[in-house]
């Protein structure tokens, strides 16, 4: 067949050039300096290599002054028992959005002075004021900030009882109702017992004669921390004598979730080198309070396929398959290949990683921030992961294995998940130590962008620039009788699920709204809505026009 005229000049072109021309890129970087962000993580490492040093930080994407455009907080280590910083010391930022691509820095002015060995955040509306309040963790401590509605945030740790942690190296944390009292309570990762006074344990010799990062077996395991919401700004330890206390771990990672359909979150934890936990909701008993099972085991969540325990890091649920069961996903370190939990819909999983594609394109990779997430609005969840390796000096070991790692993107293709890193961006090629990750619409273009932390370095914002022309529906969720973020609400709209989950990622929080993927159909909408407990409202919405954003509050729809 004879060519035709425009396959002759493509063809031209290539031979041109010696390479085929590049197809637009799915991400473009933020250009950070013309952004007006300037923070940049301390990650305060040592010659000796504690161990706090390399895990950090995480971020935030969420509405602090309520203006309707995404803020950005990033979490920064600080002042601790093994850190005596000599200058200014590292701080957290909060990073106020102008809406024209610009950030302005008001920490300061926001009163966000936690001066201590931070890790990461979670965001949660404490109060049920409208109001998104903020929890910092970290080494030795975790800060508790109500905000004052105007712009600025008070120190509520002391009063909320937070002040006095049984675990004091928290990392992941996550909000969720456990008692169904509308008050949203505070999960709290703890990591290992690093030690609160000197000699700190520090790991030498390698084969270059130097300290290094020790390894989690190392530590012993602590207890992760349920905090239940009393209402007055006030918290209390709820774990003590339960399954959440009595299972030892090394927690980094977890995601507040409903894994079997009854209506009370489940909270799955992804543990460094000892198995992940499961902790089902079984129920409130006589006081009122949750009763909690451990299933990692019998729902084969805990280990790897040969019985191993691997060494997990971020936690995420999401409904993958969109069978309306959530499914789970698990990064780990190299040679252990990441989890994809399928829900068999009766509190079992099937890894299926392999299947999808996933396994084999992390055989290498250490992972940390992770998301399901719909990059390119056509309704399935895709995947990005960010990747780097604890051990700063894991080159000089090993050939294959390297410090600073790319990012991953995945699209999902009918239960296969095609990577697509190729084709995301630049940003994709660009080896980092990435540890968080938050997505968002940070410009309220119906898109989810991407926040990436990195150890020791400057945070990397990615704008989405999936095109494809799919539609999406942009929802904000207000609960009446349930707690105010709506966190445990179920949507459905045309033949899809989704849940609006509490924690996930690592060390981070993400963007509090829902975009609903609509693909190629631009029809408004009827989106269901099923209101967390005590809230026993199921709802129609809509028809909701596509292509902008709808506050949905509880009560206000249509009683179905
Ligand atoms: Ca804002
Ligand atoms: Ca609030
Ligand atoms: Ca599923
Ligand atoms: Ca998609």
């Amino acid at each position: 067949m004879k060519p035709s005229r425009r396959q002759f000049l493509a063809a031209a072109s290539l031979a041109a050039y010696g390479q085929a021309p590049q197809p637009k890129p799915l991400f473009t970087e933020l250009d950070l300096a013309r952004a007006g962000i300037s923070w940049k993580h301390d990650n305060a490492m040592s010659a000796q290599r504690y161990m706090p040093e390399a895990i950090g930080p995480g971020c935030a994407i969420f509405d602090y002054d309520n203006d309707g455009w995404m803020d950005l907080l990033f979490v920064n280590s600080g002042p601790s028992v093994f850190y005596q910083p000599t200058g200014a010391p590292p701080r957290c930022a909060l990073y106020k959005n102008n809406r024209d691509g610009t950030f302005t820095d008001v920490t300061a002015k926001a009163g966000l002075n936690a001066s201590f060995f931070g890790m990461g955040c979670a965001v949660g509306d404490i109060d049920n004021d409208g109001w998104p309040d903020l929890v910092l963790t970290g080494f030795g401590h975790v800060y508790l900030y109500q905000n004052n509605r105007n712009g600025t945030f008070t120190d509520i740790t002391a009063k909320a009882g937070l002040d006095k942690l049984p675990s004091n190296w928290t990392t992941s944390a996550a909000f969720a109702d456990t008692t169904g009292s509308g008050r949203l309570d505070l999960f709290l990762c703890a990591y290992v017992k690093f030690g609160e006074k000197p000699p700190f344990a520090s790991c030498g010799d390698n084969r270059l004669g130097r300290n290094f990062y020790c390894v989690p077996r190392v530590f012993e395991g602590l207890s992760s921390m349920l905090y239940l919401n009393q209402g007055n700004g006030a918290f209390r330890l709820a774990s003590t004598g339960t399954p959440i206390e009595k299972s030892l771990g090394k927690a980094l990672g977890v995601v507040a979730t409903d894994l079997n359909n009854d209506g009370r979150p489940d909270f799955f934890v992804a543990n460094d080198t000892v198995q992940n936990f499961l902790f089902m909701h079984r129920g409130l008993d006589a006081k009122k309070q949750p009763r909690w099972e451990e299933i990692g085991l019998a729902s084969e969540v805990g280990y790897g396929e040969n019985g191993q325990a691997r060494s997990g890091m971020g936690a995420e649920g999401g409904d993958f398959d969109q069978d309306g069961w959530e499914d789970l996903f698990v990064t780990n370190i190299d040679q252990e290949m990441y989890s994809l939990y399928r829900n068999n819909r009766d509190e079992t999983f099937q890894d299926i990683a392999p299947r999808t594609g996933v396994a084999q394109a992390t055989r290498l990779m250490s992972g940390w921030g992770v998301k399901l997430f719909d990059y390119d609005n056509d309704g399935n969840l895709d995947l990005i992961l960010a990747n780097a390796h604890p051990d700063d000096m894991i080159e000089n070991y090993s050939d294959k294995i390297k410090y600073r790692m790319p990012l991953q993107l995945f699209r999902n293709e009918g239960g296969k998940l095609k990577e697509v890193s190729r084709d995301a961006g630049p940003a994709f090629a660009r080896p980092m130590s990435s540890r968080g990750l938050a997505v968002g619409d940070l410009f309220n273009r119906g898109k989810l962008d991407v926040v990436v932390t990195a150890n020791g370095g400057p945070p990397l914002i990615l704008e989405n620039q999936a095109t494809g022309g799919n539609h999406w529906l942009g929802l904000k969720l207000e609960g009446v009788n349930c707690n105010r973020d709506a966190i445990g609400a179920r949507l459905r709209w045309r033949d899809k699920h989704r849940q609006r989950n509490g924690g996930g990622s690592y060390l981070s929080a993400h963007d509090p709204r829902m975009i609903l993927g609509l693909g190629s159909d631009a029809q408004a909408v009827e989106v269901e809505v099923r209101w967390p407990w005590p809230s026993k409202r199921v709802e129609e919405f809509g028809p909701l026009e596509a292509g902008k954003y709808h506050a949905l509050r509880e009560g206000a729809g249509k009683s179905i």
